[in-house]
């Protein structure tokens, strides 16, 4: 790779065995608009997926592989997704011929001897089959066949759309078995919080991109002196299974990071700056003119002599000198938040599920649902306000049911209805919360300082749990009593803490419309229990508007 080119050598003092690849300047993240879900009937696909059947997705397709490797080196590349000895775990098989997908897929997955001795004669495995084609976005295609476990993906060499293991496999395909099977398949960190008396409690938690997923996964947080720490199990996909003691058990099917790089600094996530100096591959980041590599929002100023993800000298002020979706693969055992039972085979059991997104102005910090039906109504509801530029409108809503709508391999009306399913199979279902980091004054400024003191919050859900801490009852669900949220070493007043707790009901009675619409598109196969959710939501909205007159 360092000789055609692929790989750009970096520092390799400061850092060592850490490379630098650009992609085709077309081809800089995931395509949904070429993603298909191929099922023989389209509703099993879903109003919110693209659908091919499987026998004309095929005939288009598979001319585009004819000769497509011709030249290249072909690579095999085995791989198991969890822990090695987890009987939850699986194993694909993807061929590339990408000697950069070959090489992230060593440090997203166990890929090679480990998941050939596991597979030993077994036929039981995912195949994937990836070309880079001829990186032409026309003949660009990410192809699902859910029914015979099945990947074509041609005509990118990037992340989600070529490294098969993760969305696809991880997420399309295991979604689809899990529900086939009876257990979850979820885009959701895992995370484990430790108390004074060393006691860790797991949660498991989902939000729409560009809200910190990963951050919030390797946090450090900011009541360690009082005995609190946040360890990580996984910042991206958890598989979830009902364990043999009735709690829902996680396990993480990646072994490493896939994360966005602007924007990571000491302050943001330093255990991934730690973890991003060794073994490392950089894809779209700017460079020093050291060799080191560079994006916005990392410490302190810019260098001079920086030169920007396509290769050529950068000026600052006009375009970025990183991409905005430039990325470090990064392998999870060089996290110092990594917790010791990672790998357990079981899996840790998970006492929360967290959903969340970036409202500005409609949701509090954090929530409670009633139960586990109202729980998933929640996950259900979700939505998030945009931010780049780029994509249009700043701060248009786009609903994200549980961060999975561009990541569900089957209809999403049958989603929710396996989520209902799911709560009564545990003896100790998780309870659900949602937060809101991004909730501002009127003046635009952040009400919550976020980041490491998000632990509080942390702290506040153990304590629900714990049956410790107070919560006051809104149409919405359950938020922090007054004196319930541990806020000390925080300067942060008391009428901020009741804006960031507020619910209003008018504001919550047009989301509860906007709810509906959505809800809509699913028409008869959305289970009756979550217009249930919200035909109880609705009523609640009205009787606490007529108790505040
Ligand atoms: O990741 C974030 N988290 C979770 C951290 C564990 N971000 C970054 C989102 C983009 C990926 C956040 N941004 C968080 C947050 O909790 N909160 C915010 C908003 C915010 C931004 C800057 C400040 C405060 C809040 N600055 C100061 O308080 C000085
Ligand atoms: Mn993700």
């Amino acid at each position: 790779m360092l000789r055609d080119g692929t790989f750009i050598e970096l520092n390799q003092k400061t850092y060592p065995n850490c490379h630098l690849h650009r992609s085709n300047s077309n081809d800089v993240a995931r395509t949904e608009s070429v993603t298909f879900i191929c099922t023989r009937q389209m509703d099993d696909a879903g109003p919110t997926n693209n659908w091919m059947a499987p026998a004309d997705a095929k005939e288009k397709v598979r001319p585009l592989f004819d000769g497509a490797m011709k030249g290249r080196t072909m690579y095999v590349v085995p791989y198991i997704l969890g822990p090695a000895s987890s009987p939850y775990s699986k194993i694909g098989v993807e061929i590339t011929d990408s000697a950069y997908v070959a090489a992230s897929m060593r440090i997203m997955s166990r890929m090679g001897k480990a998941a050939l001795d596991r597979l030993g004669s077994s036929d039981d495995f995912v195949p994937g089959l990836h070309s880079l084609g001829d990186l032409n976005p026309a003949r660009r295609f990410i192809m699902h066949f859910p029914e015979e476990k099945l990947i074509w993906s041609v005509g990118s060499g990037y992340g989600g759309n070529a490294l098969l293991g993760k969305k696809c496999f991880a997420l399309r395909i295991a979604s689809w078995m899990a529900r086939e099977q009876g257990w979850m398949a979820e885009h959701m960190l895992i995370l484990g919080l430790e108390d004074p008396s060393g006691k860790v409690t797991y949660m498991a938690a989902a939000f729409p991109s560009a809200c910190g997923k990963t951050n919030l996964a390797m946090m450090v947080s900011a009541l360690e002196k009082q005995g609190y720490r946040v360890w990580t199990v996984g910042d991206d996909i958890a598989w979830m299974h009902v364990g043999s003691d009735g709690m829902l058990r996680a396990i993480n099917p990646e072994a490493g990071f896939f994360g966005v790089a602007p924007g990571t600094n000491a302050k943001t996530n330093p255990n991934v700056v730690e973890a991003a100096h060794r073994n490392t591959i950089f894809t779209n980041t700017a460079m020093t003119a050291a060799g080191e590599p560079w994006w916005e929002g990392m410490d302190g100023a810019p260098p001079a002599g920086i030169i920007d993800w396509k290769g050529n000298a950068w000026t600052p002020g006009k375009s970025p000198a990183a991409h905005p979706n430039s990325r470090y693969t990064v392998p999870a055992s060089q996290s110092p938040s990594l917790s010791s039972h990672w790998e357990d085979p079981e899996g840790v059991p998970i006492s929360a599920f967290i959903f969340g997104g970036r409202r500005a102005r409609l949701a509090p910090l954090v929530y409670e649902s009633h139960d586990w039906q109202h729980g998933v109504f929640v996950g259900a509801t979700m939505a998030s306000e945009t931010t780049a530029a780029a994509t249009g409108a700043v701060g248009v809503s786009r609903r994200d049911p549980m961060a999975m709508l561009p990541f569900c391999g089957y209809n999403m009306a049958d989603y929710f209805g396996h989520w209902l399913a799911m709560g009564p199979k545990l003896k100790n279902p998780p309870r659900v919360f949602h937060v809101n980091w991004f909730r501002k004054d009127a003046d635009g400024k952040f009400l919550w300082p976020g980041y490491g003191e998000n632990v509080r919050v942390l702290k506040w859900m153990l304590d629900r749990i714990e049956g410790r801490a107070g919560a006051t009852e809104t149409p919405i669900g359950n938020v922090p009593s007054p004196s319930s949220l541990t806020l000390d070493g925080l300067s942060i007043s008391r009428d901020t803490i009741n804006e960031l707790l507020k619910v209003d009901s008018a504001d919550w009675s047009k989301e509860e419309q906007a709810i509906g619409k959505f809800f809509e598109k699913f028409g008869e196969r959305l289970p009756p229990a979550i217009c249930q959710e919200q035909k109880a939501l609705a009523s609640r909205l009205s009787r606490s508007a007529v108790a505040t007159g």
